[in-house]
């Protein structure tokens, strides 16, 4: 498939080890048809965890790049390591990145990883977004972890989807830009879209107006 420069994205994905960058990919390359199998760190069998060493050792060493297909765009995905004794697979993948996706563990806040590879990510004056990860662990604080990301990293960082019920059976996120709840089933594919419950919609107006 030939596809116009235009519609190409490179996007890195950085934070501290164990935050879920190579599972968030898996679910990504699961979600845009790429692979129809969706493995695990667990399992010892994501795409991008492929070697024997990662495997064994149920973290990546080594920067990996993967790609899908979504609407009109080819996004190519870049796995980074989280340790910094790896921040060379980590800078020389920032450099070919447009856009720096830090993921944050909400069962854990802000690391001292993401601390680390934040300050390279400014240096490389690279775009950023976050994804805070792992909201269905019981112990996921989406707040607070928020709170400690805008406390750190500036009061620029705007929430735009949140979750509506994290800890265990959570399933479903508020989208304050489209205004809209998405409903995820326990397979994934497509969300329902359903209503904003009343309960939220005051929270939900709220998160994208400038504090
Ligand atoms: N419950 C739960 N576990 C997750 C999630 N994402 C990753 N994990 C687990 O967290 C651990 C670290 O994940 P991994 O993808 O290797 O993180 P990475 O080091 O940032 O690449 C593994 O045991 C994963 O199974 C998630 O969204 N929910
Ligand atoms: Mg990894």
């Amino acid at each position: 498939m030939s596809v116009d420069p235009k519609h190409i994205r490179n996007v890195v994905l950085l934070g501290h080890s164990h935050a879920g960058k190579t599972s968030l990919i898996e679910a990504m390359l699961f979600e845009a048809k790429a692979i129809t199998r969706r493995g695990s760190i667990e399992g010892a069998n994501t795409v991008s965890d492929f070697t024997e060493l990662e495997q064994e050792r149920k973290g990546s060493l080594f920067s990996k790049l993967m790609h899908v297909s979504w609407k009109e765009s080819k996004i190519n995905i870049i796995d980074t390591p989280g340790s910094d004794d790896f921040v060379g697979e980590i800078l020389a993948s920032m450099k070919v990145a447009d856009l720096g996706i830090m993921v944050l563990n909400a069962a854990h806040g802000v690391e001292v990883g993401t601390e680390l590879i934040w300050e390279y990510k400014e240096k490389f004056q690279l775009p950023g977004m976050f994804v805070i990860n792992q909201i269905d662990h019981e112990k996921s604080d989406f707040e607070t972890t928020l709170d400690q990301a805008i406390a750190r990293f500036g009061p620029r960082l705007i929430p735009f989807q949140y979750p509506y019920n994290q800890g265990k059976g959570f399933n479903a996120i508020i989208d304050a830009l489209r205004m809209v709840m998405y409903e995820f089933s326990a397979e994934g594919g497509k969300p329902a879209k359903k209503e904003i419950p009343a309960s939220e919609m005051e929270k939900a107006q709220k998160c994208t107006m400038p504090s």
